[in-house]
């Protein structure tokens, strides 16, 4: 898979994608990334890329040539090129989004800085517009490295095989459940026996329990989406009993 990062400060993604997965999915030839100075495609002789707004008010507005310039570039090298704009008015970005882009072959990445891009670039060159969350960034670069990690961690090889297969069942509608590992206590505080039980069957039925219980607590939005089994319906219904006795013991 290709992405082609549109941006005035390439610098941002060096070191992002020196480390780790990305690198190694890099290395493999699994994913091709390459930084685009939007600057390089001013032509003019002060190579400027922001003007100031029609009709006043504050800041700067992303020129529209230089962009328009960079991906009908992109674009005649490839034409099936998909070109995702990071913005606050975009799509908020979920699983299925990443998982719909990363049946793409190519995507081109624009990054916004000042007040954002002059409107024709949406017009004439946008193929989508997604907010990865209801916040404001100081640019669209972060927000575009969070779609090329979560974009390149669901592309066959990048991620352990192991990994990936698990992924998009149980993970999908619900919140993972607690992990632990060594050592068995720390500070008074210790594992769940049953996970050093060594009983594969109750330990699976823990897993879902608690995943259900951290779902059910923190996010029950994510509940009420997910198709549960008759088994998670009555640990649920287990789930809801043990916070009656607690909130009876607590005096709700
Ligand atoms: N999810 N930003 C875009 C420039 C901008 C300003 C105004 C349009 C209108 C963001 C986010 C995000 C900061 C990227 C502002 N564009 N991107 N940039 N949240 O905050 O994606």
């Amino acid at each position: 898979m290709k992405f082609d990062i549109l941006t005035l400060f390439p610098k941002m993604f060096v070191s992002p994608l020196e480390e780790s997965i990305l690198a190694r999915a890099i290395e493999k030839g699994l994913i091709q990334i390459r930084t685009i100075n939007l600057r390089d495609f001013a032509w003019d002789k002060h190579h400027v890329v922001d003007d100031t707004p029609y009709g006043g008010g504050q800041g700067m507005v992303m020129k529209v040539e230089p962009i328009a310039r960079a991906i009908e570039w992109i674009k005649s090298q490839d034409p099936v090129a998909w070109t995702v704009y990071l913005t606050p008015q975009g799509k908020p970005l979920n699983q299925e989004i990443l998982q719909q882009l990363s049946l793409r072959s190519h995507l081109i990445l624009l990054c916004g800085r000042y007040e954002g891009v002059d409107e024709r670039v949406r017009d004439l060159y946008v193929d989508e517009e997604i907010s990865i969350g209801d916040y404001v960034l100081t640019g669209g670069e972060l927000a575009a490295m969070v779609v090329i990690d979560a974009v390149s961690r669901l592309l066959p090889g990048v991620l352990g095989s192991d990994r990936s297969a698990k992924e998009d069942s149980f993970f999908n509608s619900l919140l993972e459940y607690p992990q632990y590992t060594r050592p068995s206590e720390f500070r008074g505080v210790s594992v769940p026996e049953v996970l050093l039980s060594g009983n594969h069957e109750a330990i699976s039925r823990w897993r879902r329990k608690e995943a259900l219980r951290r779902t059910a607590l923190r996010r029950p939005d994510l509940l009420s989406k997910a198709n549960l089994s008759e088994e998670e319906k009555k640990l649920l219904g287990e789930i809801f009993q043990e916070n009656q006795v607690k909130e009876g013991r607590d005096g709700v």
